[in-house]
């Protein structure tokens, strides 16, 4: 007879059609790798020798305002550049290029230096909310905008290069790989179902319960069946939306509401300051209505079984397909347990 908690299975993630080797037997292996610092130094209200913080300058040369709340500004580095000369080239259906123009910005969530989201007052963390709602409509507007992509690198550990809290935004013509790939399986299931695929996901998971971490009216907080990364969250709306821009003032307050009550459960899990890279999916901005569209986050952390042990994506992983050991299951009643 199968069993799910002991026996090796993959599961398929219905998003991105990847699939996923679970090998639960193996979460007893020993660990004699790399081990990451424990604890990242305490920091203060204010860094003088911070990029972020108020009223100071930039590596770029600019001042920051003396801001008291989000503060957003065009990355001194971006990425990608309004500019760009139209461009396109194909050798042989082998060699394909093309020119890709966008803008970059960057959004301080508060003044004070020592904050994460996780220890934000929920009227300051709907701010930011209102703030990633501001920016999607602002860079939606601009024609050759086809994709907001909102994310935040937390930790040292995700290579984000301060710990002041902040996030930052790419906005680019076209919709990038993962979002490609989403929309393209959204937009199948409603064409094959006449439904939404993540509404009827929702559904299962809220009869079932065992991969919900947290919910509230708005939103629904779960390790997904399919999860990559051991303590991996998908935050999905409850109701069917495509983007920010459709949160009313109440659902702009219960994002704010779940991502404080997820990034509090992660600090707890390790009793550090949870690394990870989170982000929105959502509606392209090519003007369309996209109705297959329906808004989440994901929560990606690399911590595996303490806050020093990190999981790494190589091997087979980078060679063959993704794995894990402790089931999204186990997962789930472990966040929701503390
Ligand atoms: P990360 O911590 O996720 O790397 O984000 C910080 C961004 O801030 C990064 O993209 C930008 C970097 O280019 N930045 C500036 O635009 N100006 C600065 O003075 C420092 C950092
Ligand atoms: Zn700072």
């Amino acid at each position: 007879m199968f069993n799910w908690k002991k026996d090796p299975h993959r599961r398929l993630n219905p998003l991105t059609g990847d699939w996923v080797l679970v090998s639960p037997h193996r979460t007893r292996r020993p660990w004699q790798g790399q081990v990451e610092p424990a604890a990242a130094p305490v920091q203060p209200e204010y860094d003088p020798k911070c990029y972020l913080c108020p009223g100071n300058s930039r590596a770029g040369g600019k001042r920051n305002p003396a801001y008291r709340s989000t503060f957003v500004f065009e990355n001194d580095f971006a990425a990608l550049k309004p500019g760009t000369p139209v461009h396109a080239s194909n050798r042989g259906g082998l060699l394909i290029a093309e020119s890709e123009p966008g803008i970059c910005r960057v959004l301080c969530f508060s003044p004070k230096h020592n904050l994460t989201i996780a220890n934000m007052k929920p009227p300051d963390l709907r701010k930011v909310v209102d703030a990633w709602v501001g920016q999607y409509l602002d860079l939606a507007a601009n024609p050759g905008i086809g994709y907001v992509q909102i994310f935040e690198n937390r930790g040292a550990m995700m290579g984000a290069s301060n710990p002041h809290p902040h996030c930052q935004i790419w906005a680019n013509r076209t919709p990038p790989n993962e979002v490609a790939r989403e929309q393209a399986s959204q937009a199948a299931w409603l064409e094959r179902r006449g439904r939404c695929l993540l509404c009827e996901y929702a559904e299962i998971e809220s009869a079932k319960g065992v991969r919900v971490v947290e919910e509230n009216p708005g939103f629904l907080a779960l390790v997904p069946f399919w999860a990559v990364w051991p303590f991996e969250i998908m935050l999905i709306s409850k109701r069917h939306l495509s983007a920010i821009d459709r949160l009313s003032g109440a659902g702009r307050s219960q994002l704010a509401d779940i991502l404080l009550r997820v990034t509090a459960r992660y600090d707890r899990l390790f009793q550090v300051s949870f690394p990870y890279t989170m982000g929105f999916h959502q509606r392209p901005t090519d003007g369309a209505e996209h109705p297959e569209w329906h808004l989440h986050a994901h929560f990606y952390p690399p911590l595996l079984r303490s806050a020093t042990v990190r999981k790494f994506m190589v091997g087979y992983e980078m060679l063959a397909a993704p794995q894990r050991d402790i089931t999204p299951e186990a997962a789930a009643a472990r966040l929701r347990a503390l």
